[in-house]
Formats: C-alpha cells, sequence, structure tokens
C-alpha cells in the first residue's frame, strides 16, 4: 500500500512529475523506514532510488519501485525520466535554488523543464495525522521527563555545558535519537540572547537560568522553554516574568481552529510594545519531522489555524546585560483550542 501522503500528491500530478531529495520530506511519504536517497513521483509510477547502503532493506519493506542508482544518481534518474515521457519536474519549495540550477544544468535535456515546486509537501506536512501525533506526544514527553530531572542537578557551581550534558545523556536514557536542536542552558546575563551558546560558566547564587529543550524521537521533534530562577529574584525579575507568563497564556488563548495566524504573533507584539519591550523574533512555528517548519507563527502568515496542527508559542523580553525571558509550550490545536504538549509548570520555578 502506498501511503495517504503519495496517493494525495499523484492526483495533482498529469504528465508532470514531483522530485523529493530532502530526507525529512522522503520519509514522511514512506512513512516506513528511514532512507536516504531520491523519491520520483508521477501520476501511475513511484520510484525511490538509493545506493547501496539502504538498496537491500528498501526494496524489502517498500510497497514501490526501488532502484539501486549504483554511483549514478542523476543519470539514473535522468533515464527513468525519460523512460517515463515526464515533461515537467518540480522540486521541493524549500530546496535550495542552487541545487536547483545545479541539477538543472545536468540534466540539459530541452524535452523537460524544471520548476520550483507546488507547496503541496509543505501542506500535507501542516496537519499532523495519528500516528504522528503519537511520536510527537511520545518526544513531547521525553523532554518534560528531562526538564523534571535536570531540575536535581541545578546547584551551586554547576556549569551550562555540564547541565547541558545532562540533558543529552537522559534523551538517550529515555529512548530519544537524540536532542532536536543545539540545546540552549543559559546562565545570567547570557540569557538575554535568544539563542546563546552555552559555555564553561560557573552557576553562582541568584541567576536565571533560561532552558530551550528538545527531543528526536523516531524522527518527531519537540521544543520547550522555562525560565527558573536559582537564589531569591528580585521585583524586577518577578515583573517581567508575569509580562511574559501573562502574554503567553494570551496567546495560548487565542490558539484553536479557524484564527488567523498573523493576529497571534501581531497580539503578543503590541501587547509587549505597550509595556515598552520589542519582540525581535516571531511568537513561534510548526514542529514536526523539522525543529522549524510551516506553520510560522509570524506577522506575514495570512492562513488559518487547523485542527491537528502543533505549533510552539514562545514570546520572550530580552533585556542586554541583565536577562532573557522565555516561555515556549508545544501545543497540539484540537476541535475548539489546544492541547500543552510541554507539560511543565509556567509558575515561577525558584531552585
Ligand atoms: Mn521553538
Amino acid at each position: 500500500m502506498k501511503s495517504n501522503s503519495i496517493l494525495k500528491i499523484q492526483k495533482c500530478l498529469l504528465n508532470d512529475a514531483y522530485l523529493f531529495t530532502t530526507k525529512n520530506n522522503i520519509n514522511y511519504l514512506l512513512e516506513i523506514g528511514n532512507f536516504e536517497g531520491n523519491l520520483l513521483i508521477t501520476k501511475n509510477d513511484v520510484i525511490f532510488f538509493t545506493d547501496f547502503r539502504y538498496f537491500e532493506e528498501a526494496s524489502k519493506e517498500l510497497p514501490i519501485e526501488v532502484v539501486n542508482f549504483l554511483g549514478k544518481k542523476l543519470e539514473c534518474i535522468n533515464m527513468h525520466i525519460k523512460r517515463l515521457g515526464i515533461t515537467k519536474i518540480y522540486f521541493e519549495k524549500d530546496l535550495p535554488y542552487i541545487q536547483a540550477i545545479s541539477n538543472q544544468k545536468f540534466f540539459k535535456s530541452k524535452a523537460v523543464s524544471y520548476e520550483m515546486g507546488l507547496s503541496l509537501i509543505d501542506e500535507l506536512r501542516l496537519i499532523k495525522n495519528e500516528n504522528e501525533i503519537v511520536l510527537l506526544k511520545k518526544s513531547a514527553d521525553i523532554n518534560n521527563e528531562i526538564f523534571k530531572r535536570l531540575l536535581k542537578e541545578v546547584k551551586l557551581g554547576v556549569t551550562e555545558i555540564e547541565l547541558k550534558c545532562f540533558l543529552e545523556n537522559q534523551i538517550r536514557k529515555l529512548g530519544g535519537e537524540g536532542s532536536s536542536f543545539d540545546l540552549i542552558v543559559l546562565f545570567g546575563k547570557k540569557s538575554s540572547m535568544p539563542h546563546g551558546i552555552s559555555g564553561e560558566s560557573k552557576l553562582s547564587y541568584n541567576t536565571p537560568i533560561l532552558i530551550d529543550i528538545g527531543v528526536n524521537y523516531k524522527g518527531y521533534a519537540s521544543d520547550m522553554t522555562r525560565t527558573i530562577y536559582f537564589g531569591k529574584p528580585d521585583k524586577e525579575f518577578l515583573d517581567i516574568y508575569k509580562i511574559v507568563k501573562d502574554v503567553q497564556k494570551k496567546a495560548l488563548d487565542l490558539v484553536k481552529p479557524g484564527t488567523r495566524i498573523k493576529d497571534i504573533d501581531q497580539m503578543v507584539k503590541d501587547t509587549l510594545a505597550i509595556k515598552g519591550y520589542v519582540l525581535g523574533h516571531s511568537t513561534g512555528h510548526g514542529v514536526g519531522l523539522d525543529i522549524h517548519e510551516a506553520p510560522f507563527i509570524n506577522v506575514n502568515n495570512e492562513s488559518l489555524l487547523e485542527k491537528n496542527m502543533v505549533i510552539t508559542i514562545e514570546p520572550g523580553i530580552y533585556i542586554n546585560n541583565k536577562f532573557g525571558i522565555r516561555i515556549e509550550d508545544l501545543v497540539l490545536v484540537t476541535n475548539n483550542g489546544y492541547e500543552i504538549l510541554s507539560n511543565i509548570d509556567k509558575e515561577l520555578i525558584v531552585v
């Protein structure tokens, strides 16, 4: 049985074809295994081009034609394109432009045109199916658990790197394949850099800690940020924490099918602006096989939220040379609202 997504793509094709080259899109469409190669989909044919590393397993597991390109990938694909009489090839929309052009040069066949593709694959991946939701929830469960375990490691003198290593180790112990991005653990002033790099600085009393973590579980990502405090927070920190927490809740309240996505980001930016803060990044993003994927929760996104999208809501306030506070949840859009997958308290955690 071919996957539903492949069937949906085939419905949109005539004499043209889709050539997929990115790993996550290919494995999304194949639904089983974790292969590398190129996937050609036409109205009636599906061919997976791969090399000897994957050929045997792919031939056994996949209900489609599998071709070993024997070190001559482009020649091999080109031959099949000619054989099938394909006149137009779509690439993935996000395939780097230069790669598309170099492919084009190689094929040199005047009978075939090449275009930056339909956004069909992105549209399919926007809405998660049942199986994907199970995997995303499991990824988030592991993420929640490593966060709880981390709290016991937050002690005077520990370094950012040591906490980051602890998290990475726990992901493996809990069955994850690794982190879904370069994990962020930042102390004090460094937390004002939204994506700062963890270093050797030692934890001292009265320090905020920004922790942005995510797990990769069977290819699916999770994402969560909490800002906690080691010691006794002062009034300024508590006041700003409350502003972030309140705007994050206000944004969550907008999450339901039918909400215009840009309205969420606009509301967050307007609310923070009234308090005198500028949010330099967008409010959130979709999460699935990729840690950052559509829908992007920004002021330019005119589309509407739909049931079974999985997104983050992550406003923050960053004060140079003092501290940064970000609170990020991973949420599933449900029938009439949302379900939070990152189940860690958002009241300030003081260690
Ligand atoms: Mn995020």
